[in-house]
C-alpha cells in the first residue's frame, strides 16, 4: 500500500520537474536510504525521494551537491572530458528550485540517468573493481581545492566512529525492542573492540592525519562503471560529500568491494575479506589519487577499513537494535545478517593484518 502510494507520489512529484507524456515510472537501484526511481520520457532520469529522517537539511545537501558537481564540471570540460557522464546533473523543477516539496512535507530531486553505464552491487571482475578504486581516487584528488568551508555537515559526525560508539551503547542500554538478549555475542564483539573506534579520530585530532573534501559512502554501487571501457566513469551519491578522511573513503570500498560475499550474506562461510582484491583496490586507489595522500595516510590504509568494517557493523546492530528505523530493510534480521558479516570481515582483517601492511607497503 505504502509503495502503491509513493509510486502515485512519484509520479506528481515527477511532473513538477518535467514536462510531456510519461512512458515509464519505477522503483530503482539498491540505495539503503533514498527512494529511487527511474522515469522516462524523452530520455531516462532519476527521480530520488530524500530519506527527511536522515537528512534534516535537504536544501543543505542540495547546495553541497550543485557545488561539488559544478566544480567537477568545470575541472572535466578543462580537461576535455564528457561532462554530461563525468559528474550528476541536478535539474532543477519548473520553478528553478533544485528541491520539490510535496504536500506531506517530503522532498524530491531529479538527475540526468547516467547512460551506458552500470552500478555494481558485488564485484563481478577484479578489473572493475581497480577501476572504481582509480576513479575513487581520482574523485577525491579532484576535489582536493574544492573550498571545504562551504560545505554543510549533512549529517553531523557521520564516521566520527567515537561517537558511534556512544549510540551504539545507548541502543543496548535502552533496547526498547527487547533484542539486547539475543543479539550478547555480536554486542561483546563490538565492545571488546572499542579502542578502534578511537584510532583515526585521535590522530585527526592530533594533527597526524588531514581533513579533506571526501565522498564518505564509497561503496561499489555509488559509481557508474562504463559499460563499454570498464573505466569509473561517475561518482554518485553525493549527499554526505563532506570534509573528511581519506583513509575512511578507502576504507568504506574495501568493507563492500573486498568482500567474497553480499552485506547482508546469512552464510558467513561465504563472507571473507579477500585480500587479492584489497591490493588491487590499493593500486587503483594510490594511482587515482595522484601522489596526494600523506605517507601517515598510506600507512593507515589498512586501519581505514578496519575502522570503516567495524564501524558500519556497528551501525547495521544499531539500527536492529532500535528497530530497524534507519537502513531500509526489505527482511527480518537483515540488518542483523548485514551486521554480522561486517564483524566476520573485522575479524578476517584481523588475522591477516601484516599481510594487509606488506600489501599497503609493496603498492607504493
Ligand atoms: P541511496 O542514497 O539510497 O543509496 P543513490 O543515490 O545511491 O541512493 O541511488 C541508488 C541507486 O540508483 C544507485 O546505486 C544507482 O544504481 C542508481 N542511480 C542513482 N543516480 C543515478 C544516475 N544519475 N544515473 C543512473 N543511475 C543512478
Ligand atoms: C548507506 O545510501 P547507501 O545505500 O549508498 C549509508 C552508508 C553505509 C551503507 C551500508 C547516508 O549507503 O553510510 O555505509 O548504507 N549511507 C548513509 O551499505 O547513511
Ligand atoms: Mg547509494
Amino acid at each position: 500500500m505504502e509503495e502503491m502510494n509513493l509510486l502515485e507520489r512519484a509520479k506528481a512529484a515527477e511532473g513538477q520537474f518535467l514536462s510531456g507524456d510519461l512512458e515509464e515510472i519505477r522503483p530503482y537501484g539498491s540505495g539503503h536510504i533514498n527512494d529511487t526511481f527511474l522515469v522516462r520520457k524523452d530520455k531516462r532520469y532519476i527521480l530520488q525521494r530524500m530519506n527527511r529522517n536522515i537528512f534534516t537539511d535537504p536544501q543543505g545537501v542540495m547546495e553541497n551537491i550543485l557545488g561539488v558537481t559544478n566544480f567537477l564540471r568545470e575541472k572535466i570540460k578543462k580537461a576535455g572530458g564528457d561532462v554530461e557522464r563525468g559528474t550528476l546533473t541536478v535539474i532543477p523543477t519548473k520553478a528553478g528550485e533544485s528541491l520539490h516539496w510535496d504536500s506531506q512535507g517530503d522532498c524530491w530531486r531529479m538527475y540526468h540517468f547516467i547512460e551506458d553505464a552500470i552500478s555494481y552491487d558485488r564485484v563481478e571482475s577484479e578489473q572493475d573493481f581497480y577501476e572504481s578504486a582509480v576513479a575513487f581516487g581520482n574523485f577525491q584528488q579532484m576535489l582536493a581545492d574544492y573550498p571545504a568551508e562551504t560545505l554543510h555537515e549533512t549529517i553531523p559526525g557521520f564516521h566520527d566512529t567515537k561517537a558511534r560508539y556512544e549510540v551504539f551503547l545507548k541502543a543496548v542500554e535502552e533496547d526498547v525492542c527487547g533484542r539486547a538478549k539475543e543479539v550478547a555475542k555480536e554486542i561483546a564483539f563490538f565492545q571488546e573492540r572499542k579502542e578502534i573506534a578511537a584510532v583515526l579520530g585521535d590522530m585527526l585530532a592530533a594533527g597526524e592525519l588531514p581533513l579533506r573534501v571526501t565522498h564518505n559512502d564509497t561503496k561499489l554501487n555509488n559509481i557508474m562503471m562504463d559499460a563499454k571501457t570498464g573505466k569509473g566513469i561517475c561518482v554518485i551519491d553525493l549527499d554526505t560529500v563532506m570534509p573528511g578522511l581519506a583513509v575512511h573513503d578507502f576504507g568504506d570500498s574495501i568493507r563492500f568491494g573486498a568482500s567474497t560475499g553480499d552485506e547482508d550474506e546469512p552464510d558467513l562461510s561465504k563472507v571473507n575479506c579477500d585480500l587479492h582484491l584489497f591490493q588491487l583496490y590499493t593500486e587503483g586507489f594510490l594511482k587515482g589519487c595522484r601522489g596526494s595522500l600523506t605517507e601517515t595516510e598510506r600507512g593507515m590504509l589498512p586501519m581505514g577499513a578496519k575502522v570503516m568494517t567495524y564501524e558500519c557493523g556497528m551501525r547495521f546492530l544499531t539500527d536492529y537494535l532500535q528497530g530497524d528505523t534507519y537502513f531500509k530493510t526489505h527482511r527480518e534480521g537483515q540488518n542483523l545478517d548485514r551486521c554480522r558479516t561486517q564483524m566476520k570481515l573485522v575479524a578476517d582483517m584481523e588475522a591477516n593484518w601484516e599481510e594487509m601492511a606488506r600489501i599497503v607497503a609493496q603498492c607504493l
